[in-house]
């Protein structure tokens, strides 16, 4: 008789923990890497890259921007970010991060190479409130077409 309620205490206690730990490791925030570099890992053709360019992430996580290659930063495009969202610039050749908080579609690209197509688009959460005027945004020399791939079927 003892041995069968200390047996079902011990599960209960399991399973309060269980509850407890769900949610938690659902919603812990996740620190994701994009690298900064002058050639595509898989690809040596395409030239200066946010690696990877596309990325869905959940509001609350932080994307660290790292400097693999120098000469490249990372800066979020006029009107090509959530209204009300807080835009950045990162000094050249330098690590960086940023939490977002704010769910929607953010294009950003490197200041030095924004022509030449160097450009990466972050997702939070539901990402569409913004989308039709990310979509709508015009850029300068590749990064039309580089930007038209990463979002094309969004
Ligand atoms: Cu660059």
């Amino acid at each position: 008789m003892f041995v069968r309620k200390a047996l079902w205490m011990f599960m209960s206690v399991c399973g309060l923990m269980a509850l407890n730990l769900g949610p938690a490791l659902a919603e812990a925030p996740v620190t994701h890497v994009v690298e900064m570099l002058n050639a595509h890992p898989e690809d040596a053709k395409q030239r200066q890259v946010f690696y990877p360019a596309l990325l869905r992430i959940k509001s609350g996580d932080t994307v660290k921007f790292v400097s693999s290659d120098r000469g490249h930063n990372t800066q979020s495009i006029k009107g090509a970010i959530p209204i009300g969202a807080e835009p950045w610039r990162s000094p050249l050749g330098k690590n960086f991060e940023i939490t977002f908080t704010q769910e929607g579609t953010y294009q950003y690209m490197c200041t030095p190479h924004y022509g030449m197509g160097m450009v990466g688009v972050i997702l939070v959460g539901d990402h569409t409130s913004n989308l039709d005027a990310a979509k709508a945004k015009r850029h300068p020399g590749k990064a039309k077409k580089i930007f038209a791939d990463l979002m094309e079927g969004l």
